[in-house]
């Protein structure tokens, strides 16, 4: 403890969900930890990646007795080909995300309700695609831009447009690899020809193919998702906000929002703060509005509007069980099918958004961009109308919450770190503070924390002390998604936290004015980070894998994921897994993505389960690397 500053820990959240769960038992609700056990033990080929179930003549497994497949496919083609039809699976979720960004955008005008918050943005993109600035009118420019970047779904020949950020010598790997992405969605439809009965059983094409699809989200999809959400809602500054449970209000209409596109949540806070809808809050008995967010869509709104953070990914249920929630607003990703049966044991209203997540017992309730307006009122004034039939009995709103500075994009983070050193940032920023903080030791390195919560590993544990002993460490953290969450809720985004840090990263802490875990926002935003350390390749002429920098995701869960991982090692990045992608059916799969990757994109995987082992991997390849370098 130092000062007021105390982190919550694990178990205080632990004791928390109990509670929350005994709410839950009074009502007959279900629960993710009930249904845990009732999946357990788990199928081992399932686990294993050694069953086979793409075409009709089987289901296939492998066993000793059985080591091929009707086909004659072996464990290691049936593996990779799993591997690659989940990557192709997470990479089509995010890049049809950014879709539906550059559809907004291509909505966006004068009057709203979509309107370009940050042109200067839009303005460098333009220039950066060859598009024509001078003398445009903003609005045209923007729907000019926005026709290109769905263009870079079907491109017709050539490679994605955002590849050419990468440094030079990361642009030739993955020339010379044959796996720069082309048209986004032909990436992803590659995937699936490949994966189909009697094509790739080779795993090496179909591993190549994954990276391939990785890249074309990482650098196309979710990098489009990641600029244009900037250009319609401003790229994120520092901002100021809570996060946990203790963020909702019991005297107010809470509303949370739940998934990805921030298209949606926008407007619901845009609403949820109108005076009218206000006063009518009031009219109904309650105090005001709370907004407040789970998973990524939390993310998004949090940096953009300090809207607070309820919780991540294995909390989506908990803020029902508070009984306080009015209504639960999703659109995509991520969202369970549980929502609806436990929001019925509640008075909450559950309230699905969009076609492509759509739900039992929900309410549907179409959100479009021309009528985006519209839909977000009726949603405001249909929690609030919902407020009455709250039973105060069932209230419990656990009284935990943690203050957290976020909204650390890629521009916000160059800008505050120009205060560390005297150096002087030309007019666009460069990276070379950071840098010289790296240089000089007062910093070992960075470590890119993502990804989800799985039950398989205790949920926020791994997150929580993993951060915790790399900031000892003085090694700086950014994070995104579920795991910024976990650093949120536990306090490491307070900028108290620098006292947990070791000597070094504590002084850029105070100097800088930050908290030594950086939020970076969404899943999508991981795209930031592939820009962050290109910048830094480029400002310190070293290549990416030279870097003291490494990717982890303790305790990730879905197919985005290991889209994710496999961009974020194609880009050059060691990346470090809490939990193994279903491959361990086949030692060939298994030693290409730990070891010989390697000499294709110089970076590969570890997957390690212990999660202590895991945190001193990271620091022993940083200390690796930074001797490499002679630093
Ligand atoms: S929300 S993909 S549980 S990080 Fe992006 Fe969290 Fe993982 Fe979903």
């Amino acid at each position: 403890m130092m000062g007021d500053f105390k982190l919550t820990t694990v178990e205080e959240m632990e004791a928390a969900t109990e509670k929350l769960l005994e709410t839950g038992k009074k009502v007959g609700a279900d629960g993710w930890q009930y249904r845990v056990k009732n999946q357990t033990p788990h199928c081992k080929f399932g686990e294993t990646g050694i069953c086979c179930k793409i075409c009709s003549m089987g289901p296939c497994r492998i066993t000793p007795k059985a080591p091929k497949g009707i086909c004659g496919c072996d464990a290691h083609g049936i593996v990779a080909r799993n591997y690659l039809k989940f990557t192709a699976g997470g990479s089509a979720t995010h890049s049809d995300h950014g879709r539906e960004i550059c559809n907004t955008l291509y909505h966006a005008k004068p009057e709203g309700p979509y309107k370009v918050k940050d042109p200067e943005k839009l303005i460098r993109i333009a220039k950066e695609w060859g598009v024509e600035t001078e003398g445009k009118d903003i609005y045209d420019l923007a729907h000019e831009v926005a026709i290109l970047g769905l263009s870079e779904y079907g491109k017709v020949f050539g490679h994605q447009n955002f590849l050419k950020r990468a440094p030079q010598h990361t642009q030739e790997i993955w020339e010379r690899e044959e796996i720069a992405p082309r048209a986004i969605d032909r990436e992803v439809s590659c995937s699936l020809h490949m994966t189909h009965m009697g094509c790739s059983s080779k795993p090496e094409a179909l591993i190549r193919q994954s990276l391939r699809s990785g890249l074309s989200d990482g650098w196309g999809g979710s990098m489009a998702g990641t600029e244009f959400s900037d250009v319609l809602f401003g790229t994120p500054k520092p901002v100021d906000t809570e996060a946990n449970l203790g963020v909702m209000n019991k005297d107010n209409v809470n509303i949370v929002v739940h998934g990805h596109d921030p298209s949606l949540s926008e407007m619901i806070c845009e609403y949820a703060d109108d005076p009218e809808m206000i006063a009518y809050a009031k009219s109904k008995g309650a105090k005001g509005i709370t907004v407040s967010g789970v998973c990524c869509t939390s993310n998004e709104v949090a940096m953009r509007r300090g809207i607070p953070m309820a919780g991540n990914f294995l909390q989506q249920e908990n803020v029902v069980l508070t009984g306080a929630c009015e209504a639960i607003v999703v659109d995509v990703q991520c969202i369970f099918p549980a929502l609806g049966p436990l929001s019925k044991c509640f008075h909450t209203k559950f309230v699905t958004t969009s076609p492509i997540a759509q739900m039992p017992d929900s309410e549907f309730i179409r959100f479009h961009a021309d009528t985006a307006a519209e839909n977000a009122k009726a949603i405001v004034k249909m929690a609030i109308d919902n407020f009455e039939n709250r039973n105060p009995d069932l209230v419990y709103i656990p009284d935990m919450k943690q203050k957290a500075t976020v909204g650390y994009s890629v521009e916000a983070i160059v800008k505050t770190l120009d205060g560390v050193t005297n150096s002087q940032v030309d007019e666009t920023g460069t990276t070379k503070p950071l840098i010289e903080c790296i240089t000089s030791g007062v910093i070992r390195g960075a470590v890119a924390m993502v990804g989800c919560n799985n039950p398989k590993i205790r949920p926020d544990y791994a997150h929580i002390e993993l951060m915790k002993k790399l900031i000892a460490n003085d090694i700086i953290v950014v994070a995104s998604g579920c795991s910024a969450q976990a650093a949120a809720k536990a306090g490491l985004m307070d900028k108290e936290a620098k006292n947990l840090c070791g000597a070094g990263l504590k002084r850029v802490c105070e100097l800088a004015d930050i908290p030594p875990v950086l939020h970076m926002g969404s899943c999508v935003d991981i795209s930031r980070m592939m820009i962050l350390v290109s910048e830094l390749a480029k400002d310190s002429g070293l290549n990416i894998s030279q870097l003291p920098v490494v990717g982890c995701a303790p305790e990730w869960m879905s197919e985005k994921a290991v889209s994710i991982g496999n961009y974020v090692v194609a880009t050059g990045i060691d990346t470090f897994l809490g939990v193994d992608p279903y491959v361990s059916g086949s030692d060939q799969v298994s030693k290409l993505l730990t070891e010989g990757l390697r000499d294709w994109v110089e970076a590969a995987y570890t997957v390690e389960k212990d999660i202590e082992k895991l945190v001193d991997l990271m620091i022993e390849r940083i200390e690796e690397k930074r001797t490499a370098i002679g630093i």
